[in-house]
């Protein structure tokens, strides 16, 4: 049995859906601050829970007996920045509760980092999967934090922490919040509603991402490896892909011919891209547990078009 947090987020609201085809629907709890009378709450049990309620967290787990804790609430990079001390509460806070719920009740666990745990200093182009992480954002800082606690529940107290430094995420289920590399999803509503759109990232900015379909099957992949193979846990490097804003634009165009594209960088998400690798270097994630993507910027764009023209209607 699955504990989700955040379960309503752009992660959570298709992770919830696989895991409960995989693993049945009464064996995923999904949870998250509101009830948005989704699918997510309606096809298995769902609870409302502040990840800041550690008793809250710990009552549910209980009351369901739960194995795996995987903990998905948070504040991604733009909001962290505007509010950087609710940032660190709730980032940190929830990831502290959902911690001490995996080692009371003895549970596997998963939470995600992000390229965000990388700052100005790491090397940029294929960044290793060890290396120097100095983020200059309230987001890194609480993603590398993340890792190291994560690594240190593993070590002091053998919790069996997992977790995958995602690149931008696309998916056309539920939008992102509040994060730096939105304008990736952002673009192809745009170009479906509009044919154009204007970006907040400037042209040759680039930054990883990585089609949903491609995040959740790592997150199940890197779940069920042997542990004995994991010499990293906290957390791998993954990515399918590196583009800059021209390129994605570029795709669309091969399906909207006169789409365009235009500026209006905003300085805060772009002083964010600019702290971000370019390109990050995945071997250790190939190598102790098989992570391979599907999706490239090409196959991508062709699947999102094709779901969001039946989402939107157009
Ligand atoms: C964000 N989508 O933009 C998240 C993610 C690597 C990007 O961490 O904050």
């Amino acid at each position: 049995k699955i504990l989700l947090t955040g379960a309503l987020g752009q992660i959570g609201s298709e992770l919830t859906m696989k895991l409960r085809d995989i693993y049945g629907d009464t064996n995923v709890i999904a949870t998250d601050i509101r009830d948005n009378g989704s699918d997510v709450v309606k096809s298995g049990p769902f609870e409302i829970l502040d990840v800041t309620d550690a008793k809250g967290m710990f009552h549910i787990a209980k009351k369901y007996d739960v194995d795996t804790v995987v903990h998905l609430a948070a504040l991604l990079s733009a909001t962290a920045e505007a509010k950087p001390l609710l940032a660190w509460n709730l980032n940190m806070g929830g990831l502290v509760n959902a911690l001490e719920v995996a080692r009371e009740l003895n549970t596997q666990f998963f939470t995600p980092s992000s390229i965000g745990a990388f700052g100005p200093m790491t090397p940029k182009d294929l960044t290793p999967q060890d290396t120097i992480q100095r983020p200059t954002t309230m987001y890194g800082v609480n993603k590398v934090a993340g890792e190291l606690l994560c690594d240190y529940y593993y070590h002091k107290f053998g919790v069996d922490t997992r977790g995958l430094r995602f690149p931008g995420l696309i998916s056309y289920v539920a939008p992102p919040g509040g994060g730096t590399t939105d304008y990736a999803v952002e673009i192809y509503y745009e170009a479906l509603k509009n044919g154009k759109y204007t970006s907040y990232i400037d042209k040759n900015t680039y930054m990883d991402m990585m089609y949903m379909p491609d995040a959740l099957n790592a997150i199940v992949d890197l779940m069920e490896a042997d542990p004995a193979a994991l010499s990293h846990r906290n957390s791998f490097n993954v990515t399918a892909m590196s583009f800059e804003p021209e390129q994605i634009a570029a795709e669309i165009r091969k399906h909207i011919p006169n789409f365009r594209i235009d500026y209006n960088v905003d300085p805060v998400r772009q002083t964010i891209a600019d702290s971000w690798p370019n390109s990050i270097d995945c071997t250790s994630a190939k190598e102790e547990w098989g992570f391979k993507a599907e999706y490239d910027l090409e196959k991508m764009t062709v699947d999102m078009l094709d779901k969001l023209k039946v989402k939107l209607g157009v």
